[in-house]
């Protein structure tokens, strides 16, 4: 990706901090839409699940984590209720906090007190996007040095200058991590142990459970999954102008044990054409698309992925349930 950093200052209130924001430049349209298509033509359709989030797809991502099956989201943020002090114990005072993946902000913004956060990196595929959450935010913490930065590290994690010297404290939640293989999840902490310049890093993991539960929580009964994934064959109609009828492919969510991950597909109902201009793709009835992977871990085999990226003195927090976990690892 080439890094055209382009600052630019949020507007004011005068008298307290202004979060400052900075886009990296992202893809062009040309060569997004040379990926997208280079996906569709593949023997098996492959779509990358950053994909899943135009404005839309952010919204119903939103709607997921309110589900009664999707435990994720309120299972890792009941850990940080419980365990705060003890996790600001372990990583002690935080200078600088970057958030990767921050969206509204509002994990990293439990961590500010406890942590006595000084400076706060939100990182995101867009700064635009960060601009209300950060404005929001600075009311609240006048006295916070803010930096929003629009960045895909979806292929490769490099910082900034303008995030700063010294150590820092990465802050991965969510278990965004999920999205990558184990390989590409390994590459990904190396990178950003580099980042961690000497700090830490905070990341939160959804672990191994048995299938009903993981299932369900992909595959609710109220469709908003199903509407999440499909709602990405808009966005590729948009960006790749591609004509896909969503009414003709269903969701579809299992858990593929071998490889330990929640599998995404979309799956046409019978036999269709896509087509787009230069090209067209057919798929027989039955045929899938793959739109993400969702990997889940067993807490020893992700303390043994942090070791061979480089980490050390290795923490983790769980629920009683130890459905999920964060871990905090020196870099
Ligand atoms: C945002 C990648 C953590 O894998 O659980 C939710 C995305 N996909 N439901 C996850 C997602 C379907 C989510 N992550």
């Amino acid at each position: 990706m080439g890094e055209l950093p382009a600052a630019v200052r949020a507007g004011g209130h005068s008298g307290v901090n202004t979060p400052r924001l900075l886009q990296i430049a992202h893809d062009d349209p040309a060569a997004i839409r040379a990926e997208l298509l280079a996906g569709l033509a593949a023997p098996t359709a492959t779509i990358s699940p950053k994909y899943l989030y135009d404005a839309l797809g952010s919204r119903l991502f939103s709607a997921i984590t309110e589900l009664p099956e999707y435990y994720p989201t309120r299972t890792e943020a009941a850990i940080f209720a419980t365990e705060l002090p003890h996790m600001a114990e372990v990583l002690g005072p935080v200078a600088t906090l970057v958030d990767l993946g921050a969206g509204n902000c509002e994990k990293a913004a439990r961590l500010f007190s406890a942590f006595r956060v000084q400076r706060y990196v939100a990182v995101d595929i867009s700064a635009s996007y960060l601009r209300e959450s950060l404005e929001f935010l600075q009311q609240k913490h006048p006295a916070l040095d803010m930096l929003g930065i629009g960045l895909d590290f979806s292929q490769h994690l490099t910082l900034p200058a303008e995030v700063g010297d010294g150590p820092r404290t990465l802050f991965y939640p969510g278990s965004s991590i999920g999205n990558f293989t184990p390989n590409e999840a390994l590459a990904f902490l190396r990178q950003a142990r580099a980042e961690c310049r000497g700090g830490a890093l905070l990341i939160g993991v959804d672990l191994v459970k048995p299938a009903d539960i993981l299932e369900a929580a992909y595959d609710d009964p109220l469709g908003v999954t199903a509407a999440f994934n499909r709602n990405m064959l808009l966005h590729l109609n948009r960006l790749a102008g591609t004509d896909f009828r969503i009414a003709e492919w269903r969701h579809v969510a299992f858990l593929n044990a071998t490889e330990s991950r929640i599998e995404m597909h979309l799956e046409a109902l019978r036999e269709s054409v896509v087509q787009w201009s230069g090209g067209k793709r057919r798929f027989a009835a039955g045929e899938r698309m793959h739109t993400e992977n969702s990997c889940k871990w067993r807490v020893e085999d992700f303390a043994t992925l942090l070791e061979r990226a480089g980490f050390s003195r290795l923490r983790h927090w769980t629920d009683a349930r130890a459905w999920f976990a964060v871990f905090a690892a020196f870099s």
